[in-house]
């Protein structure tokens, strides 16, 4: 059988092997992954989950850049099945998707992927087969390249996830259901009281009275946050080391602030590709996303890196070396009740617009009004040079230096797209920073009750300390303003460019999310041609942060640093902001691109995008390659129910 599928598989794939010319010596890297279901225990009581070679994560592969990987994934459950290349260019039918790139792996099947590594970093792999990502079938990827960069004394992999003991189809039903009651259990629920507490009963009522959604950083409480399949893990290393460390986030919803207590880290990649050296204390790295980081080790002791669920409602933590704790500072938990205040311009946008499009209407949408990488606030800017394919708009912050007379927003706080590295947190953030000998206990719960809870220390406002999201220095953002690539990424000025506009948005109360108001199931595909510029202006219509992907790519993060802009698998598209992503359309292939939340994309946050005159792969049953468009697909299925 297997043998048998491994030709198949070489025939199918040749005329992508003559173009891709590997070279003759290439070395054959297998693996065998074997995913199944079966009982684990994160929490102390154990729950069901998938594990690959019978771990969670699974186990981590390694590749060498112009090696031919061969993965043989063998489905031992009673659902179907798949694994997706996260990051890795491969040829469309090996990219893992069912339904679009090959037929799902059938309960007791075993699937040969095979393509040739074109590329070197660190990346991941995850089934892409409902909502199996949650249960745990998700692992790294590292590949060398030819020539090292830069010296490290070690390396390590931290693969930090999210975990819940419930099945997560029951989650996704919680969701649907429009009930507050993960917010409650993880302490970010609101109430007239909390915002009595806070002194903004201002802010509450009116938000209420525009029935706008409470804001909430992630829809989830989880039991535990992981780093390596733990909540607390050590790693060894001796005093003044330089330690390379890949972080992965393979979440399915959480997003995390990273912190080292031994010092600033100094990043080095982002997902895969490397960029100038950027030093930060802390920063935030989106679902799907991978950075590898240099650390050092100082003196003597264990060093906590902490990575820190955005909503604050838990970490996981990695101790670095031996000796003497210490552990890194907590952070303040984000302060909900603030409106997102990024000045008066906005309250005053709320108040005049509907709920559902959050001061974006369609009209002005169409009319390029928010096409600006960064703020809404910032739409107001003349547009005409963004219709330039050769000319990079300036960054927020520049432009914010050149004067604004609208005065529709105070940008002085970097949001998403800030020139300058925010401020380190001050003092006070880092007063419960010290040396114990005793270790600290271990990370703390997701969920802060048992079935019993008090409603008002449920609420948001019942935090030790509070800094409003994305604009106090204590919760900074991505660092996309300071990434740098190290080769020039800019397309030919003579390149036909396509310009597609996208609005991601969100029905709260039916847990619906959407790009251009429509799900996945009732909407047309993005077609390109190959040879073009694709550039994807996505506009963030809701309070949340969305993580969009794109498989089979990378893409360019149009972040202000004009040829040298940073390339990216994955981008986060901050909340009531503008992000503009542009590629070199040269893969043929059908690709998915969606937002990365997994209960987002589950509620159609999702496209294809289809290259003109690629051909239907031969090899896909026709009912196969229609069935993606059958509404209800992406919907629950009883028999990938995960109990
Ligand atoms: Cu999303």
């Amino acid at each position: 059988m297997v043998v048998k599928r491994i030709s198949f598989i070489l025939i199918s794939l040749l005329p992508a092997f003559l173009l891709l010319l590997p070279a003759a010596d290439a070395a054959v890297v297998e693996y065998e992954l074997v995913i199944d279901r079966q009982p684990v225990n994160m929490t102390g009581t154990a729950a069901w989950g998938m594990t690959i070679n019978g771990s969670i994560p699974g186990p981590t592969l390694r590749f060498a850049e112009g090696d031919l990987a061969r993965i043989l994934v063998r489905n031992n459950m009673d659902a179907d099945t798949s694994i997706h290349w996260h990051g890795i260019l491969v040829p469309p039918g090996m990219d893992g998707v069912p339904y679009l790139s090959f037929p799902p792996i059938k309960p007791g099947d075993t699937f040969v992927y095979e393509f040739p590594i074109r590329q070197n970093g660190t990346y991941w792999y995850h089934s892409h087969s409902s909502l199996q990502e949650q249960s745990g079938v998700y692992g790294a990827i590292v590949i060398e390249p030819q020539h090292q960069r830069l010296h490290a004394d070690r390396d390590h992999v931290v693969l930090v996830s999210d975990w819940t003991d419930e099945n997560p189809h029951s989650v996704l039903r919680t969701l649907k259901r429009g009930s507050e009651w993960y917010a409650l259990e993880k302490g970010s629920s609101q109430s007239i009281l909390g915002a009595a507490r806070l002194g903004l009963l201002g802010c509450y009522f009116t938000r209420e009275l525009q029935r706008m959604p409470p804001m909430d950083i992630a829809d989830v409480a989880y039991d535990r946050f992981l780093a390596n399949g733990r909540p607390e893990s050590f790693l060894e290393a001796l005093p003044g080391e330089t330690i390379r460390l890949r972080i992965i986030n393979g979440s399915s919803t959480t997003y995390f602030h990273l912190e080292f207590a031994g010092g600033p880290m100094t990043i080095i990649a982002a997902d895969g590709q490397d960029v100038e050296p950027v030093r930060r204390r802390r920063f935030l790295v989106g679902v799907a996303e991978t950075y590898d980081l240099l650390i050092e080790t100082g003196g003597d002791g264990a060093y906590e890196f902490r990575a820190t669920a955005h909503d604050g409602s838990g970490y996981a933590s990695v101790w670095i070396g031996s000796g003497p704790y210490h552990p890194a500072p907590d952070i303040p938990r984000p302060n909900m009740y603030h409106p997102m205040d990024h000045g008066t311009g906005l309250r005053h946008i709320f108040a005049l617009t509907p709920a559902g499009v959050m001061g974006m209407p369609d009209r002005a949408v169409r009319a390029g009004t928010f096409d600006r990488p960064g703020m809404m606030g910032m739409a107001m800017e003349d547009m005409d040079h963004m219709h330039h394919p050769d000319h990079e708009p300036e960054s927020p912050v520049m432009q914010h230096e050149h004067g604004m007379d609208h005065g529709a927003a105070d940008h002085s706080a970097p949001h998403i797209m800030g020139k300058e590295q925010a401020p380190p947190p001050p003092a006070a953030a880092r007063e419960d920073t010290q040396t114990t000998a005793f270790k600290p206990p271990a990370p703390p719960s997701g969920r802060r009750f048992g079935k019993i809870f008090h409603l008002l220390a449920a609420d948001a406002s019942s935090a030790k300390s509070l800094a409003v999201d994305g604009m106090a220095p204590e919760r900074p953002g991505t660092p996309y303003g300071d990434l740098t690539a190290v080769n020039p990424t800019a397309f030919g000025a003579d390149r036909p460019v396509r310009e597609i506009r996208l609005t991601l948005d969100g029905d709260m109360e039916r847990y619906v999310w959407m790009l251009n108001n429509r799900v996945l199931a009732e909407s047309d595909v993005i077609r390109i041609r190959a040879g073009e510029v694709v550039r994807l202006i996505m506009i963030n219509r809701t309070m949340m942060h969305h993580p969009m992907h794109l498989h089979g790519h990378f893409f360019r993060v149009v972040n202000g640093r004009g040829d040298f802009a940073p390339l990216k698998h994955t981008v986060d598209v901050a909340p009531m902001s503008t992000t503009v992503i542009e590629f070199n359309a040269v893969e043929p292939g059908d690709w998915f691109f969606h937002c990365h939340l997994l209960y987002h994309m589950e509620s159609g946050m999702a496209r294809v995008v289809h290259y003109e005159d690629y051909a239907i792969d031969p090899c896909l049953p026709a009912s196969a390659r229609t069935s993606i468009w059958t509404p209800g697909i992406f919907r629950e299925r009883p028999t990938s129910s995960a109990t």
